[in-house]
């Protein structure tokens, strides 16, 4: 096919959107352009593509006209404004915001677990959360093989989820605290929440609050991974519980995740497994303290599978440890690589 994309990246500037440009550079998709939008605070910065300066443009609807596909991450409300109005002139929207995520007109996908849903696609496709995805990742070889009763999730989130404003709220509070200033005079105003009242140092602390608080003192991050596990998995039955906690880490999440399978497996069975599924790389060898870190998964898009156990009690009961990073699988080369399988599907077009 001889078609070439003119591709628009919403919230460019941003944390996941400079990814999102890194991962359009590597692309095998053929482009034709790339568009750079923020909002106008931004317009008229220029930023790096592939050796040329591409200027930033103001957001508006209009910025649509001509565009193919639109991948966007500028928040929940831009999406909701926006992303109709790119739909309506003619592009595919890959959506990285919570906005459309539980709309079942719109398909939430991670490839390597359910792309045929995006047979379903009306002009837009949701990213799911970056914590949901690398659990899929990890667990669907397993769900195919034995079936999922439950899954128990603590996450380990790194800073750089929270966008570019909090990563440099980790780094002032680190450099402020090594100075001698108290924890409390470190003066926060993002994490753990932008959205919520009232802010924590993250540096040299653990926050067990991602998102604001929801149903059942569940924090809304928490009710991501329940309620898009069930959607990507299409299983309602799968039971599921989270804990989701930032971190002082830059980028990377890190995940202990405890399974229970339907029908009896083993370790070693397991571990077969995940040394062919795609976009996992195992890393499991205790003896040698081989196991996945956060510093490690930097820059990768595969999604990191070691420290797996059998629990010592239950019966099908399992341990491991799951990590990613959490700007390019949890987001930018999760939606690029919605966009390839798009293509490969013969997809990437409005009907
Ligand atoms: P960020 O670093 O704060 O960047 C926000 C981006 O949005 C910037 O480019 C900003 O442009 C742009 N923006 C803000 N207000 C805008 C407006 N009124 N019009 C146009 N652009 C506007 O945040 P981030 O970490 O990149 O995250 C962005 C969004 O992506 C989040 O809000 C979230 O919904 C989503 N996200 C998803 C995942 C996932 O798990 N899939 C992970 C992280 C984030 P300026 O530079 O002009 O302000
Ligand atoms: C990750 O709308 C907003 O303010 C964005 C909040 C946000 C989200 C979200 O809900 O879209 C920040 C960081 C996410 C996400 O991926 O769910």
């Amino acid at each position: 096919m001889s078609t070439q994309y003119r591709v628009a990246v919403v919230g460019a500037t941003g944390a996941v959107g400079t990814k999102m440009i890194e991962m359009l550079e590597q692309t095998s998709l053929p482009l034709a352009e790339v568009k750079l939008l923020a909002s106008k605070r931004s317009a008229g910065k220029t930023l790096n593509f592939n050796g040329q300066e591409l200027v930033v443009e103001e957001l508006v609807p209009e910025s649509f006209e001509g565009i193919d596909l639109a991948l966007f991450s500028a928040g929940g409300g831009i999406s909701k404004k926006f992303a109709p109005e790119a739909v309506k002139r003619g592009a595919v929207v890959v959506d990285n915001t919570s906005y459309f995520r539980m709309d079942p007109e719109v398909p939430l996908v991670v490839p390597e677990v359910n792309k045929e849903a995006l047979h379903q696609h009306k002009g837009i496709i949701a990213n799911p959360n970056c914590s949901t995805i690398q659990m899929m990742v990890a667990l669907e070889p397993i769900r195919q093989a034995a079936g999922l009763d439950r899954i128990i999730v603590s996450t380990y989130q790194a800073v750089s989820g929270a966008g570019a404003q909090a990563m440099e709220e980790l780094k002032r509070e680190t450099l402020s605290y090594l100075d001698g200033t108290p924890a409390n005079e470190l003066n926060p105003e993002i994490l753990p929440s932008g959205g919520d009242k009232k802010h924590y140092p993250i540096s040299f602390n653990a926050l067990p609050q991602i998102d604001v608080f929801a149903e059942d003192d569940y924090t809304y991050e928490e009710w991501k991974m329940i309620n898009e596990t069930h959607k990507i998995m299409d299983d309602q039955a799968i039971k599921v519980a989270a804990t989701c906690v930032r971190i002082p880490v830059f980028s990377g999440h890190s995940e202990s995740v405890y399974i229970e399978t339907k029908e009896k497996t083993d370790v070693a069975a397991i571990k077969a497994l995940l040394e062919k599924a795609p976009g996992v790389v195992l890393e499991d060898d205790p003896s040698n303290q081989i196991y996945p870190q956060a510093l490690n998964s930097i820059g990768k898009k595969e999604t990191f599978v070691g420290r797996i156990r059998r629990d010592l009690d239950v019966e099908n009961g399992f341990h491991m440890w799951v990590v990613s990073d959490n700007l390019l699988k949890g987001a930018a080369w999760n939606s690029v690589q919605i966009a390839e399988t798009l293509h490969e599907m013969d997809l990437l077009r409005v009907e």
